[in-house]
């Protein structure tokens, strides 16, 4: 195994324009040479069956890694492993599901700055409402938009749209944030 660190080591060397270790340039084999010299439990250099299903998990079978069919690995088998195979499959957990979460539109909408915070504040104060009291009626979508979309907060639309909510907090009891108050 010293071997093979110490070949690496000076591979990467001579490939370094410098030929100053400290600097040696990346390589793949220098970076998977750390894994397969914890793998090579008995040091020869190369990882076996035993040595590679001690610690492959769900990753690949052996006999599908060792593409020369020599019955051993070494650090170029292991690195087309490495660059085959999703990361995950390594930990023992099971390979990447889909993502689940579905994203709200209402929380990603274009428009100027002030138009989205405008829309963030009521779509905010919205499903607060709606989380004490899923029967409260509240304004709609389009009314929110089109309030968001006079930019400010004391324009008409937004004004009727901060009324209402405001109203809808008080009457199921909630709290309304404290920087609204004085509108
Ligand atoms: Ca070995
Ligand atoms: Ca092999």
């Amino acid at each position: 195994m010293t071997r093979v660190i110490v070949s690496t080591l000076l591979l990467s060397s001579l490939l370094s324009p410098s030929c100053d270790s400290s600097h040696a340039t990346w390589t793949y084999e220098g970076a998977i040479s750390p894994t397969l010299s914890m793998m090579d439990r008995n040091s020869d250099g190369m990882v076996d069956r035993s040595e590679y299903e001690a610690h492959s998990y769900y990753a690949p079978a052996f006999q599908s890694v060792d593409s020369n069919d020599n019955g051993e690995l070494d650090v170029n088998e292991l690195e087309q492993l490495v660059l085959s195979t999703d990361p995950v499959a390594f930990d023992g957990c099971s390979t990447l599901k889909p993502i689940t979460i579905t994203l709200n539109p209402n929380v990603f909408h274009p428009g100027s700055f002030s138009t989205r915070v405008l829309k963030e504040l009521f779509t905010f104060m919205l499903y607060e409402v709606h989380a004490r009291n899923p029967e409260y009626p509240l304004p709609s979508e389009e009314e929110i938009q089109a309030a968001a979309n006079t930019r400010t907060l004391d324009s008409p639309a937004s004004s009727a749209v901060l009324e209402s909510l405001l109203k809808a907090y008080d009457e199921v009891s909630l709290s309304p944030p404290s920087h609204l108050l004085a509108h």
